[in-house]
Formats: structure tokens, C-alpha cells, sequence
């Protein structure tokens, strides 16, 4: 039986992404193959349990998907751990606190309006609410990261974890500082790579794994797989706590992270999402998918460029990775305010607080926009430069209505040039 409902909204929402101009950083295109293995009868299957090890019956296919995932992730990032059942980035987060920490811990991570993220010890989170939060920041007047603030802080506050990681820091992380730090104050290192793990992947970032001790990351925005979440380390090593199994023998951190997510923070796994997971492992270990992140970051810097030149100030003056954060307080408009005129030209961002903001969250100063989404349509550096064009005008006409329908008109008729899902 169809569902005309369903079917018609589902219409819409494709003739929107193909029509506009994707701008958010944490969004991009899966490829149909993903989208269609995450559609596929894997649904309809229960698999609590890792492979080879299931509360249930008739998982032997299963396991073989979950494993050739692993198998997959370990070979794109080196790594020689990898949980790919979290349901989410969040969740990762969520497993990895649970398996690391007691309530009351104390975290150190990077300040939400500053460009953190919520499960880094937001007030208003899990992280924040069950553990002790610090946070270190960026600088006012480079809005960068000062490691020797971060050093002080861990030697201060002595955190059991330090979180490096961000959703709004458009630079690379000095992973092998932050080691440095956490094993001065005896710490572990979490790097959440959400955002870039794509770039990282594609060898256009430096490299968390040889330095965190664990690591976390989505898999739906540079990575460009089915929303998901998971968990890597480069090396697996005997927990810090002294804890022994039945055997006498130390538990590895490996097994400890593994009853985080599971029966720790989820019960049964989306072996469909996994599947589809593995799939987008495969895509991101082709040279093309090494081309697409070195356009991305291209991409990005094009409009650092262009938006300087029309005097935009950029959160820490520009870019390493795929996104930008535009400092709007000095062209005098709200970040909710450009957000709302941007998405009548069918120009999609999200507002954002920048460092230092003097407005809340849900009006911001900012707004963030990312390149991993229209890269993947087949944008360059060209493309960019007109973009900004097109952003500029409509901020400078946030209350025309006519002239933001005009942009919208051409914007569509640009996009008809970057064929998407075509045969849906
Ligand atoms: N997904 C994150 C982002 O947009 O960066 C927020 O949780």
C-alpha cells in the first residue's frame, strides 16, 4: 500500500535539497548506494551483542556485515579498534563517558559558545549534568586555540578526560599537544572528529589516532556515510584503573568501550545503518574520495577568501578545514535574522554563536556555513565566488522580499546544473 502522505513530503524534501544551496557544515549527500542499503531488510533484524557474541538468533549474515564494517573503518583510518554500532556522534560520546568515567568526574573540553560541542559538557547535556565540566577556550583576539590556557587548566582542574573536538572551530587540532597534556596531568585523550573525519580520512588533517586514546566521530557529514556514529583507537591498552576480569587478566580498554555502547547506552544495534556504514568506508578509501576532501577544503578557503574581501569577519580569519564561521556583528545583523534571509534564496546555514557572543543561542551572532555538502554536488572554486555573491546580497537585502525571491529564482536554475539522485 502506498503512502501518498509520506510520499509526497518525501517529493518535496528531494526537490528542496536539489534545488538549493546546501550550506550547513554538518550535512552532505550520501551516495545512493548508502541511502538504499539503509532502506534495505537489515531493519527488521535484532543483533544485541558484537559478532560472534549475539543475544539472538540468525545473525550470522549480520555478523558478517558488522565485521566487514570494522574491517573497513580499521583500513580507512589505521586504527586497530573500531565500535561502528553507535547510533549517533552523541551516543558515541555518551558510551565513551560511561565506559571511561564515574559520575563527578571531571572533563576539560572545548567551550559550546566557542564552537564545542553539547556532549562536551554542556550544562543543559548528559556530559553536564553527570560530570564535573571545564572548559578551555578560544582567544578573543585570534580566536584560536591557546594550548598553553589548556595546559593550565588541566594542570588546575586535573580532569580524568580531555576532550578536543569541536562543531563550529573552523582549524586543525594540535592532537599531539594535547596528548602531551593529558598524559602530564594523567588524563585520557578524547578526540571527537565529527566534523572532519572525512578530511582525515582523505590525509588533508593532521592524524588523531596515533594521538588520542580514544576517538569518536559521526559518519554522515565529511565522511559522507548514513547518519551514524562510532568509535576508534589506534591501539588498544590495558585500562588505567587496574580493573581485572575473571581470569585475573586486565580488561583492555577495547572491551571496556564495547560494554559502554553496548548493553552500556544502547541495546540493539541498526545493522542497516552498519551496513550502509561499511559501505561508505569503501567509497571514502578511493583516490576520488581523496580528490572530492581536497576540494572541499579548497572550497572552503575560495570563500574565506571572498567573503574578506567583502570586509565579513571570520571567527580565527579564516579556514583549515570545511567550514567558516562569519562574525556578523560588524555588518549588523542577527546570525537567526541572516539565517532566515539565506533560506528564502534557498541558501541553507544555520545560525551560530561566535566567540564572545553578547546574543543568546537563539538569536546568535553568527552564522556557519560548510562546503562538504555542495562539494559533493560538484562545486568548485568558481562556484564558491558566486555563492558569496549571492550570500552577501541577500544579507544586505534580509527585508526584501522580491529581491530574495530574485536570488532564490537563480540559485534554483544553478542548481539544475548539479544533477542529484536523478532517477528518485
Ligand atoms: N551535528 C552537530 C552539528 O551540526 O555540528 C550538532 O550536534
Amino acid at each position: 500500500m502506498r503512502d501518498i502522505q509520506i510520499e509526497t513530503l518525501l517529493q518535496k524534501e528531494l526537490v528542496r535539497q536539489r534545488q538549493g544551496l546546501e550550506l550547513i557544515a554538518s550535512e552532505n549527500f550520501a551516495s545512493k548506494a548508502v541511502m538504499k542499503t539503509m532502506g534495505s531488510c537489515l531493519t527488521n533484524k535484532y543483533a544485541e551483542g558484537y559478532p560472534g557474541m549475539r543475544y539472538y538468533g540468525g545473525c550470522e549474515v549480520i555478523d558478517e556485515i558488522e565485521t566487514l564494517a570494522i574491517d573497513r573503518l580499521n583500513d580507512l583510518f589505521g586504527s586497530t579498534y573500531a565500535n561502528v554500532q553507535p547510533h549517533s556522534g552523541a551516543q558515541a560520546n555518551a558510551a565513551i563517558f560511561l565506559a571511561l568515567l564515574e559520575p563527578g568526574d571531571t572533563i576539560l573540553g572545548f567551550e559550546l559558545s566557542h564552537g564545542g560541542h553539547l556532549s562536551h559538557g554542556s550544562p543543559v547535556n548528559f556530559s553536564g549534568k553527570v560530570y564535573k565540566p571545564i572548559f578551555y577556550g578560544v582567544e578573543e583576539e585570534s580566536g584560536l586555540i591557546n594550548m598553553e590556557k589548556v595546559a593550565k587548566l588541566a594542570e588546575l582542574h586535573k580532569p580524568k578526560l580531555i576532550i578536543c573536538g569541536a562543531s563550529a572551530y573552523p582549524r586543525d587540532w594540535d592532537y599531539k599537544r594535547f596528548r602531551q597534556i593529558a598524559d602530564s596531568v594523567g588524563a585520557l585523550l578524547l578526540g571527537d572528529i565529527a566534523h572532519p573525519a572525512g578530511l582525515i580520512a582523505g590525509k588533508q588533517l593532521d592524524d588523531p589516532i596515533p594521538h588520542c586514546h580514544v576517538i569518536s566521530s559521526t559518519t554522515h557529514k565529511t565522511l559522507r556515510g548514513p547518519r551514524g556514529g562510532l568509535i576508534l583507537m589506534g591501539e588498544d591498552f590495558e585500562n588505567p584503573w587496574g580493573r581485572i576480569n575473571k581470569k585475573g587478566e586486565p580488561i583492555m580498554m577495547s572491551s571496556v568501550l564495547n560494554s559502554g555502547v553496548f548493553p552500556g547506552m544502547q541495546g540493539g544495534p541498526l545493522e542497516h545503518v552498519i551496513a550502509a556504514k561499511a559501505i561508505a568506508f569503501e567509497e571514502a578509501s578511493h583516490e576520488s574520495f581523496i580528490e572530492y576532501t581536497k576540494q572541499v577544503i579548497s572550497n572552503a578557503k575560495t570563500m574565506a577568501k571572498a567573503l574578506k574581501s567583502k570586509n565579513y569577519t571570520l571567527a580565527s580569519g579564516g579556514t583549515d578545514n570545511h567550514l567558516l564561521l562569519i562574525d556578523l556583528r560588524s555588518k549588523s545583523i542577527s546570525g537567526k535574522k541572516a539565517e532566515k534571509a539565506l533560506v528564502k534564496a534557498d541558501i541553507t546555514v544555520n545560525k551560530n554563536m561566535v566567540p564572545f557572543d553578547d546574543k543568546s543561542p537563539f538569536i546568535t551572532s553568527g552564522i556557519r556555513i560548510g562546503t562538504a555538502a555542495i562539494t559533493t554536488r560538484g562545486l568548485d572554486n568558481e562556484n564558491c565566488e558566486q555563492i558569496v555573491e549571492w550570500i552577501d546580497e541577500a544579507l544586505l537585502n534580509a527585508d526584501n522580499e522580491l529581491k530574495l525571491h530574485h536570488i532564490k529564482i537563480e540559485v534554483n536554475r544553478f542548481m539544475g546544473q548539479f544533477p542529484l539522485y536523478q532517477d528518485q
